[in-house]
Formats: C-alpha cells, structure tokens, sequence
C-alpha cells in the first residue's frame, strides 16, 4: 500500500477519525493491511489516535523534512517531484551536483535535516545545524544564455521571500542580490551555482538556508546578532515540509512566468521588495569597492549604482558591506 496515499487520506480528515474500513475501501487493501501502516507511520512519529469502532485520527505529524512529509504538502506540477533526503550530509548542493551529472532533470530536490559543511556564497560557511532550518537545493536546466544568470539568483530570492511571507506577521525585505531579512537580520540565503558553456547554462543548482525553528538562543557567536529564524518572529514553531512546499509553489510560478514571458515580471517584484535601491551602499566586487547609491537593476539582472562624482556604475556580482540590524 502507498504510505502516501494513507497520509493524504487522514490528512485530509484531521477534523474526525476515518474507520479502517473507510480507508481500506478507499484505498482497495485489507483493515490488516491499514492497521500495519498505522504502525509504521507511529514507528515514523506520527500520532493517531484510534478509537475503537470509529477509527484513525491523525494527531500531529513529525516535524521531518522527509520525501514523504514533503509529498504530503506538495502542490506543484514539476519542482520538487524527485525528492533525495537525507538525516545529515556534507551539503545538499553536493548531493544535486552528482546527480545533475548523471543526468538528473529539473525540478529534482536533495533536502537534509542537518549540514556539516553547509556553504555560502565565496567559501563563507553556513550554520545548518539540525531540525532547525530548512537546507535544500534545487536543480534548473533553463536554456537561457549565461549572462541571465543574475536574473535566476533573483528570481530565486523573489520566491523565496514571497514563500517565507506567508509565515510572518510582516514582510520580509531582500538585500542585493538575495538575501532575505527581517528587520535587517539574515533569515534566509541562497547560493547559485551554474555550469554552463559559451552559449548556454547547462544546469543552475538552487541552495536555499532558510533558518525556521530556532529560538533566541539559537544563533551564538557573529551570527546572535546577524541571524533571525521564522520563529522568533511568528512566535511558534513552523512546519519545515509544509513551509517546503509553499518554497517549491512559489518558486515554479515565478519561473514558469520567466521562462514564459523573460525578466519582466521578476525584477519588477524584486525591486518592490528590496530595501537595497534607494540607499546608500558600499559593494565590494571581485575588483574594487562601489560606493554609492543604488540606483536600479536592469534587464540583465545587474545592480546600477550612482557614484558621488554622478556617474553610473553595473555591478554584476558582489557583496554589499553591512548596515547595523534594527530590532
Ligand atoms: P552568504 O555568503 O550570503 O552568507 C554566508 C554568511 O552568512 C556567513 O559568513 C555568516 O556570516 C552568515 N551565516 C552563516 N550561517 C547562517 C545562518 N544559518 N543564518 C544566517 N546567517 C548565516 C548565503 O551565503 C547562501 C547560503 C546557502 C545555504 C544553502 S543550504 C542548502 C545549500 N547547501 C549548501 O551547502 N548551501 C546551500
């Protein structure tokens, strides 16, 4: 029997329990068949209650970031459809390079509950420390040229601010190119890797660290004052599958949108949602230091700044030097 398909069936019933009979006939397999499934599914943490007579009741489900809990709150068409998970890895984008090299198509996710190599961007590291945070990456073969790629990296941000929004009392803001704050500290970030040859990306692998379930003593050192989770601003304890599935919804319409109609659209919602245009900004690029005012991102995806001397200069790639949070 599809273990699936008997989560989806007391999922969709939380509000009073199912008889066994109800869901053997439903899913055409014996009430022994049903019972054994329940027990592997409580094996698994989930609780339900049984009432004699009237039935299953699922209670609450774990808190996992598993293939099947992810299943359970997935509504897209293609992202996220072929799930790789695993308790703890040295970084997800590892486990989605190796498998973009077999071949792997798009859509194809690798999530893990814990990290220990988990990186940022320029060889910083990234805490993924376990049952905390979300750590999955994502597989793209756009048949896009090369120099779109800063138009993925925010699209990628777009998404997922728009995701994380539906979470938190109030909105999230995106610092160039996409990080993904509130009040100024760090919830979320994303790593963009791409392979590609002269003319056209072969494969685009998404990292997305989305920091959920910490509590205010879960970030220590630099990151105390730099990192904030969901949590601490929601209040409670967040469903890390079901904020999955909102990331991976999200994330398909605005690229369905891309791919069908180019950047318009996506670097207009990103410029409505930065708090970079408009100030005033210190970039460091691979060559120099940028000073000034951000001006625009234009329709590669590049970040304009107005010097003080009044001229104008594209940054493609950088960093923005930091401005202190606000509580
Ligand atoms: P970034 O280079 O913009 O940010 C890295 C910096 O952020 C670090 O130097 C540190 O100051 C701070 N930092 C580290 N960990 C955290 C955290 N948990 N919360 C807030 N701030 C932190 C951002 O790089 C890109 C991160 C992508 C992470 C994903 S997780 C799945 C995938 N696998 C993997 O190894 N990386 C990506």
């Amino acid at each position: 029997m599809n273990k699936n398909r008997l989560l989806q069936l007391l999922m969709a019933h939380r509000d009073r329990p199912v008889s066994g009979q109800e869901i053997s006939g439903e899913l055409q397999v014996s009430r022994t068949a049903v019972w054994k499934q329940i027990e592997e599914l409580r094996k698994n943490g989930y609780e339900i209650e049984a009432a004699s007579r009237r039935g299953y009741r699922l209670v609450r489900f774990p808190d996992r970031v598993g293939t099947e809990e992810i299943m359970l709150h997935l509504t897209t068409e293609r992202l996220g459809r072929s799930i790789i998970y695993n308790d703890t890895v040295t970084s997800t984008q590892e486990i989605v390079r190796e498998q973009a090299e077999k071949g792997a198509g798009e859509g194809l996710i690798a999530v893990a509950n814990e990290q220990v190599q988990g990186r940022g961007r320029l060889g910083r590291a990234w805490q993924s420390s376990p049952e905390q945070g979300i750590w999955m990456s994502l597989l793209l073969r756009p048949q896009v040229p090369p120099r779109y790629a800063p138009q993925l990296t925010l699209l990628s941000a777009v998404a997922l601010a728009e995701a994380l929004d539906l979470y938190l009392p109030e909105p999230t803001a995106i610092k160039w190119p996409n990080d993904i704050r509130i009040h100024k500290k760090k919830a979320a970030g994303i790593l963009t890797e791409m392979q590609a040859d002269m003319d056209e990306v072969q494969t685009v692998i998404v990292g997305m660290g989305i920091n959920v379930n910490q509590d205010d003593g879960g970030f220590t050192g630099e990151l105390a004052e730099k990192a904030a989770s969901i949590r601490q601003y929601a209040g409670v304890r967040q469903s890390r599958p079901q904020i999955i599935a909102s990331i991976l919804k999200s994330y398909e319409s605005w690229y369905n949108e891309y791919l069908t109609n180019g950047f318009g659209a996506v670097k207009d919602a990103w410029s409505a949602k930065t708090d970079t245009l408009g100030s005033f900004i210190q970039v460091e690029t691979s060559r120099q230091t940028v000073e000034g005012t951000a001006l625009r991102i234009t329709d590669e995806g590049a970040l304009q700044v107005q010097k003080t001397d009044g001229s104008i200069q594209t940054v493609h790639s950088g960093e923005i030097l930091d401005d202190p949070p606000t509580e």
